[in-house]
């Protein structure tokens, strides 16, 4: 690629993308609302809010691959959410589809199926079940991507991101963990296959508690390599084992779905 746009840079995984997708484009033109230091020589930095159209349009001008990591990241009032995920994610595709259409990863999360509970098993095919203000738009996010794709072709990876953290932090996160070395696996796999269509893809790494099966999306040849079992000793001695009543050990969104298992008694 010539260019590829990093949005959200100056947060957790969008530095991730930043320190370790340089070698997918000539230049990375990254961006955020929030500062985002020197740029380095194969670098430009854009700042922009992601609900002004007008500088999202200005943003996406040039670039031909798109990581949209920007956005808000946990449950937040609506208004905040619909600034950064509803008019954020419209714009965004909007500017895309004016700009070359190119090839998007769409940073989705496992809150668009939270309510599912633990012990089912997921495909791309499975009913979503967002377990919060987030993620409703989460499936916002999704529904624009597969409309985008259907009407004008525009290629995304909607990736629903579990827990991606250095290291699992509790019980729930053996399931849903994805390491960052599978991350960025994911999104080198993205922009390398000829066709990507607009596949749902579950993020998580190789975990032996998995919760979500991904063989609808082999043809993208990903093999995460890392199993958050390897942490499965330190959690148990850092945490005790889970209550069998508190959320995050019942539906898949665990404390996301808080206040629906406070009202259920
Ligand atoms: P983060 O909160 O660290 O980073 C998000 C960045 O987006 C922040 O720098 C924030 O300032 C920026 N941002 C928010 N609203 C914006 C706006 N209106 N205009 C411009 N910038 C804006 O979140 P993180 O963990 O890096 O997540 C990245 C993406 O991945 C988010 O979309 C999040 O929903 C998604 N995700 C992350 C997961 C994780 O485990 N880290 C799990 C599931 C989804
Ligand atoms: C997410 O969607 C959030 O962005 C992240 O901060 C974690 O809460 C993650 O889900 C999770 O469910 O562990």
């Amino acid at each position: 690629m010539k260019r590829l746009l990093i949005t959200g840079a100056a947060g957790a995984l969008g530095s991730v993308c930043r320190r370790r997708l340089g070698h997918l484009a000539e230049t990375l033109r990254i961006s955020s609302r929030s500062d985002l230091g020197e740029a380095s020589s194969n670098e430009e930095i854009v700042y922009c809010d992601l609900g002004n159209k007008a500088s999202v349009e200005k943003l996406v001008e040039g670039c031909d691959g798109i990581v949209h990591m920007g956005g808000q990241s946990i449950e937040a009032p609506w208004e905040v959410i619909r600034n950064s995920n509803i008019e954020g994610v419209f714009n965004l595709y909007e500017a895309a589809r004016k700009n070359g259409k190119p090839r998007i990863v769409f940073a989705s999360s496992n809150h668009a199926i939270g309510f599912h509970e633990q012990t089912e098993r997921l495909d791309a095919n499975s009913p979503t079940r967002p377990d919060s203000l987030y993620g409703v738009s989460k499936v916002f996010g999704e529904a624009v991507a597969s409309t985008y794709y259907n009407k004008f072709g525009i290629e995304t990876a909607c990736i629903r991101i579990g827990s991606c953290f250095p290291e699992p932090r509790n019980h729930r996160m053996l399931s849903s963990w994805l390491s960052y070395d599978d991350f960025v696996r994911l999104i080198e796999r993205i922009f390398a296959v000829p066709r990507l269509g607009c596949p749902i893809i579950y993020g998580a790494s190789n975990n032996d508690a998995s919760w979500w099966d991904n063989r609808m999306v082999a043809y993208l040849g990903w093999k995460p390599k890392d199993n958050a079992e390897m942490y499965r000793t330190k959690i148990d001695a850092e945490l005790g084992p889970p209550a069998s009543n508190d959320a995050d050990a019942i539906y898949q969104g665990g404390l996301f779905t808080a206040d629906a298992i406070h009202e259920k008694g």
